[in-house]
């Protein structure tokens, strides 16, 4: 058994804004000193994390001149050198600044809409010089505290045009780089544009480009709106557009809390830690999220090592499902039900054929499906005594 100690090739990352959060909150002062992004780096490559993210002013202050901004930028990437630390992702800050109080793309000023294409055009250009390959974009601000301020067909269209503008921005830049957009119900708005995996999906097959843009889904995102995340992650992977994902925990009807991952639901982050490792995703597995504000330095360390050391156990119980001899029996069950009869695609022939067809209803009436079993397996396994 390994002692579930992460290293690169796991593809664990971090914001540097999630180690980085210094416990502030809504009712609250910070309570942590920050870490300077070199020291994060540097800690979280001794902890074995892959990568790490940023927005643009997790790294480079808003008002620092060009050349600030190079030394900067020159000093972190020494930094990623000396550890081996890559930037697999990158985004912008379009939720901190109160120019953006009623949005970035979607604000109702043509003057935020056009100086959120500015910062982010700019923050593209960082985020590919530090070799990022997806860019995601999280709407924080992107909707309505009233729904008197804008039509959301407006809103929708200026999200569009926004997007469309940067892929355009991307391809003449040549850049190798993809979009993910990261749905979130509410908060900070009281509503937010694109709230769910499925209004992402379908908003991504309205644009230019579709082919350049995906998805970032978060788990906290989806529990805040009663979904189950592994169903949203499993459709994003059908349609092919898993391109990043956030992890972490949120318990049911709260704010975004962000959690460490694996440490509310952990049926629910079985389930998904199982649907990434079975279908042999290789993305990376990003934690977007922070430590308890109780917590001084070390519980932040404490938090970034237990993410990963969850996620690898969670790892190992779903191989232990997988090699269960009675699961692999109740679920083989099942697939014989299933598989041999699933209708082959339509013709006249096979319609008549089926609609001739007869089929033993009370038979299968009383046919139950063992899930009792069969979840009570999956229980014992995580609980542990199997
Ligand atoms: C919040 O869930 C958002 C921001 O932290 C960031 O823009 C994005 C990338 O993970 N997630
Ligand atoms: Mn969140
Ligand atoms: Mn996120």
């Amino acid at each position: 058994m390994s002692a579930y100690v992460p290293h690169p090739e796991d593809h664990f990352t971090f914001g540097l804004w999630t180690v980085g959060n210094i416990g502030r909150d809504p009712f609250g002062d910070p309570v942590r000193a920050p870490i300077a992004p070199a020291r994060i780096v540097q800690q979280l490559a001794k902890l074995g994390a892959y990568g790490v993210n940023l927005h643009d002013n997790d790294l480079v202050p808003r008002d620092a001149t060009p050349a600030e901004r190079d030394r900067i930028v020159r000093d972190f990437k020494q930094v990623l050198a000396d550890t081996g630390m890559k930037v697999p992702m990158a985004t912008t800050n379009l939720f901190g600044d109160p120019v953006f109080r009623d949005g970035a793309f979607t604000s109702n000023d043509a003057r935020v809409r056009a100086y959120a294409l500015k910062r982010t055009m700019s923050a593209i250009d960082l985020g590919v010089e530090l070799g990022a390959a997806t860019y995601v974009f999280w709407g924080g601000r992107e909707g309505t505290d009233t729904s008197a301020a804008k039509d959301p067909r407006d809103g929708i269209k200026w999200y569009r045009d926004a997007i469309n503008y940067l892929c355009d921005y991307v391809r003449a830049q040549q850049y190798d780089l993809r979009f993910a957009i990261e749905p979130k119900p509410n908060e900070p708005r009281g509503d937010i544009f694109l709230p769910t995996i499925g209004h992402a999906l379908a908003f991504v097959y309205t644009l230019d480009h579709p082919e350049m843009v995906g998805l970032n889904p978060e788990l906290a995102h989806d529990t805040m709106a009663g979904l189950e995340f592994s169903h949203g992650v499993g459709q994003a992977l059908d349609a092919g557009k898993l391109f990043h994902i956030d992890l972490n925990a949120q318990k049911p009807g709260r704010f975004d809390q962000d959690l460490r991952f694996g440490s509310e639901d952990v049926k629910g982050a079985f389930f998904l830690v199982k649907l990434l490792e079975d279908a042999r995703w290789t993305g990376m597995r990003h934690f977007d999220s922070h430590a308890y504000r109780t917590e001084d330095e070390q519980g932040v360390w404490d938090f970034a090592a237990g993410s990963m050391r969850t996620y690898l156990i969670l790892e190992d119980k779903v191989a232990r499902f997988n090699a269960d001899a009675e699961i692999q029996g109740l679920l083989n069950d099942l697939r014989s039900r299933g598989g041999a009869d699933s209708p082959e695609r339509f013709s006249a022939e096979g319609a008549q054929t089926l609609k001739d067809r007869a089929f033993d209803l009370d038979a299968m009436r009383a046919t139950g499906y063992a899930y009792e079993k069969l979840d009570q397996l999956t229980m014992e396994i995580l609980l542990g005594v199997r």
